[in-house]
Parts: structure tokens; C-alpha cells; sequence
């Protein structure tokens, strides 16, 4: 098995061998935290590295390695680190990228966790953080200095969906110096693949579409082999200690095994909702990157192979028609996270980015009004219409 062979390939089969494990088709679970060494001199040369093998379960384990590797390899990466979740592999990441006196640039559109991460948690160790909107690369090539350490973003971005042109901005990093790092949560390896475009780290929240069934909070960060065995010697063995437990990486490896399947499946229906909310009268906005009326659709149809699942939407009437709106709906849950098997619906203002001030959020354009929509697998007709029957009842119509 190597990188010749095709996405679900690599997804299903690479990095185990089945006849190295008396034949077990799938990995073995290395339920151990610790690792018996053959003498004591093989275990003081285990520990300075001169020596293949696992010390501690808070450094490697032989089930979260398979994982590390397919992950690598569909991100066409040289190396992975599986991590507790999304924010233990940004946090780990960033510690061992930084120090005082560093500047990080970063978009304008985050996550709220990883914008709280930055905006409060760095900042308070000596790290000048700049927001940027780098939708515009003129932008960042206007801000960006040799202080500056680390360039950072999220393409599509939670919630908003806007794009940033991975090669663009990477060319304009790398020729100050500067580390690129996108947060490839939204669109996965199937979709976008940032490496090849010339980023150099790639951070998920494999807690999303990696593993897929809503039933675990895992993390992912690939890169270059040196920069990985930083990562994991530094910021998650010292700094974070946030380790993926070997069960989650079992549950994410078989996330990954139908990762094209629901992709496919995902990015299908969510066009088919994504044109249905565009047409529906009491909706005034649709941001979803396979629109042709979307901003960015043409740097979406170059840098993303398909559109992704993730839709956020604006009514006519608000805030408050939005409330309704989710409270009306019958099967569409209402729920933070994305990239299940459900449908769910959240509102980012007062829920995954309530971490912004309201000045913070309209700055950084994430209006109170808006919607956002993971596109589940189910069928797509009862997606619409549940979403029909919550947007039609009387006095929503009223509102339109
Ligand atoms: O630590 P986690 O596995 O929850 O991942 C953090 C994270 C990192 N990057 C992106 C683009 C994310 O969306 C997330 C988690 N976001 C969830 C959401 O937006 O619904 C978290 C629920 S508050």
C-alpha cells in the first residue's frame, strides 16, 4: 500500500498490514499506557531516540500510528499527530510554533475556541496576534512583517463559509518567513487538500466529518516529519499532554473508511438544500460555496473539489425568525458540531461563537442573524421538508 493508490484505497488500508497481527483485518486496540523495555539499556536508548519503539502512551501507541499515517497520506503529508480533539491539536501545534515577542497573523473569520485561544490565551504570553481578512491576500501582503511567526486560517471558515486562497497565501507567507496553518475541518482531505497547495501544517477536529457518527472528540495535525516529531515531543508531551486515547483513534479509522462515501453523499444533498433555502422566500441569504451566486464561487470550483455540507443562511426576519425557525423542526437537531450522520442546526452568535464579543462578531462578520446548517446523510427529502414545514408555519411567513 503506498500513496499511488486511490483516496478510499488509503482511507481503508494504508499503514497495517494484517498479516504482521496474526491476520486480524483490523488494528489492534493497544489498550496499555506504558511499554516493557527488553534491558535497561535498550529503554535509556529508546528514550533519546536512538532506538525504534514506544516508551509511553502519552507519546505513541501502535493504534494511534495507523491512524497517523492515513491521515498523512490522504493529506499528502510526510507525517500525522493524533491529538484529544480539534483544539489540543491547534493549542499543541501553536505552543511549539511560538514564543514571546512572535506576531501571529490570523483571519478574520475563526472558530470561537480557537479565536478565544488566540485573541485571549496567547496574547497574554507576550504573542501580538493581527486579524487580517485575508479573503483578499493584498491584505496580508500589506500586514504581514518579519516578526511575523505564523500565518494562520480556517477555508471554508465557521461559521460564515469564506474562502481563503491557500496558494496565494502561502506564497505570500513563505516569502516573509512565516509558517502557514489551515484548519482543513470544514472541507477535509477529499475535498481540499492544503499541503499540495503549499501550506505547511494542517489542523482538524477529526471530532467532525474524519470520524463522522457524532460519538467521539479527536484532533489531527499533519506536516513535515521534523515538524510533527516537534509537535509531538514538545507541544502535546509538555505543553498540552492532549493525547489521543487509543479507542478514539479505532473509531476515527473506521470514520474514515466511508469518509468519499458520505462526502459524496454529504456535498450532494447539500446542494440540493443549499439551492432550496435560495429560492425559499423567508430566506435572504445563502452562503454556500457551490452557489454560483457565493462570493468566492470561482476561487471555490479551483481550490475545493466539491463544496462541501456546511451551509449558513440568513432569513428576512432575523435573529428571530431564526429562533423559530430551529424550534420549529421536527428530525434537524439542534446541536453544535458538525459533519454527521444527523442534520444539525445551530446559531453561531449566541453558541459557537459566543466566545466573541457582539463588537468582536460584527467586525468580524458573523452576524446575529445567522444560521448555520450541517448537512446530514439523511434522505434529502426529509431534510427539506422539515425545513419547509419550520419556515412555512404561519406567523414565520408573516416575517418574509
Ligand atoms: O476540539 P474540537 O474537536 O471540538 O475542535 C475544535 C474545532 C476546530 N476547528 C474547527 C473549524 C471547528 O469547527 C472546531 C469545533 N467546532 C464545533 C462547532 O463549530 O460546532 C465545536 C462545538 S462548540
Amino acid at each position: 500500500m503506498n500513496n499511488d493508490h486511490g483516496f478510499a484505497t488509503r482511507a481503508i488500508h494504508l499503514g497495517y498490514d494484517p498479516m504482521a497481527h496474526e491476520g486480524a483485518l483490523t488494528p489492534p486496540l493497544h489498550l496499555t499506557s506504558t511499554f516493557a523495555f527488553e534491558t535497561a539499556e535498550a529503554g535509556g536508548e529508546t528514550f533519546a531516540g536512538e532506538r525504534a519503539g514506544h516508551v509511553y502512551s502519552r507519546i505513541s501507541n501502535p493504534t494511534l500510528d495507523v491512524l497517523e499515517k492515513r491521515i498523512a497520506s490522504l493529506e499528502g503529508a510526510e507525517a500525522g499527530l493524533a491529538l484529544a480533539s480539534g483544539m489540543g491539536a491547534i493549542t499543541s501545534t501553536l505552543w511549539t510554533l511560538l514564543a514571546p515577542g512572535d506576531e501571529v497573523i490570523v483571519d478574520k473569520t475563526l472558530y470561537g475556541c480557537t479565536f478565544s485561544f488566540f485573541h485571549h490565551g496567547l496574547g497574554k504570553f507576550g504573542v501580538t496576534i493581527r486579524h487580517v481578512d485575508m479573503t483578499d491576500p493584498a491584505n496580508l501582503k500589506t500586514a504581514i512583517s518579519e516578526r511575523t511567526r505564523v500565518v494562520y486560517f480556517e477555508t471554508p471558515a465557521n461559521p460564515n463559509m469564506r474562502l481563503v486562497d491557500i496558494a496565494a497565501v502561502s506564497r505570500i507567507a513563505h516569502d516573509a518567513g512565516a509558517v502557514v496553518v489551515v484548519d482543513n475541518t470544514y472541507a477535509t482531505p477529499y475535498l481540499t487538500r492544503p499541503i499540495s497547495l503549499g501550506a505547511d501544517l494542517v489542523v482538524h477536529s477529526a471530532t467532525k466529518y474524519l470520524g463522522g457518527h457524532g460519538d467521539l472528540v479527536a484532533g489531527i495535525v499533519v506536516g513535515r516529519a521534523e515538524q510533527i516529531a516537534d509537535i509531538r515531543l514538545f507541544g502535546m508531551k509538555d505543553m498540552t499532554g492532549a493525547v489521543m486515547a487509543p479507542f478514539n483513534a479505532m473509531l476515527v479509522m473506521r470514520g474514515l473508511k466511508t469518509l468519499r462515501l458520505r462526502m459524496d453523499h454529504h456535498c450532494t444533498s447539500a446542494q440540493e438544500v443549499a439551492d432550496w433555502l435560495e429560492n425559499h422566500p423567508a430566506v435572504s441569504k445563502v452562503h454556500y460555496p457551490g452557489l454560483r451566486s457565493f462570493a468566492q464561487h470561482e476561487l471555490a470550483m479551483r481550490q475545493m473539489d466539491k463544496p462541501g455540507a456546511m451551509i449558513a443562511f440568513e432569513l428576512m426576519g432575523g435573529i428571530e425568525a431564526g429562533r423559530r425557525l430551529m424550534n420549529q423542526l421536527n428530525m434537524i437537531g439542534r446541536a453544535v458540531s458538525l459533519g454527521d450522520a444527523e442534520t444539525l442546526i445551530q446559531h453561531p452568535a449566541s453558541m459557537t461563537h459566543s466566545t466573541y464579543t457582539p463588537e468582536e462578531r460584527a467586525e468580524h462578520g458573523i452576524s446575529d442573524g445567522l444560521i448555520r446548517l450541517s448537512v446530514g446523510l439523511e434522505d434529502v427529502k426529509d431534510i427539506i421538508n422539515d425545513l419547509s414545514q419550520a419556515l412555512e408555519r404561519p406567523h414565520l411567513a408573516q416575517t418574509a
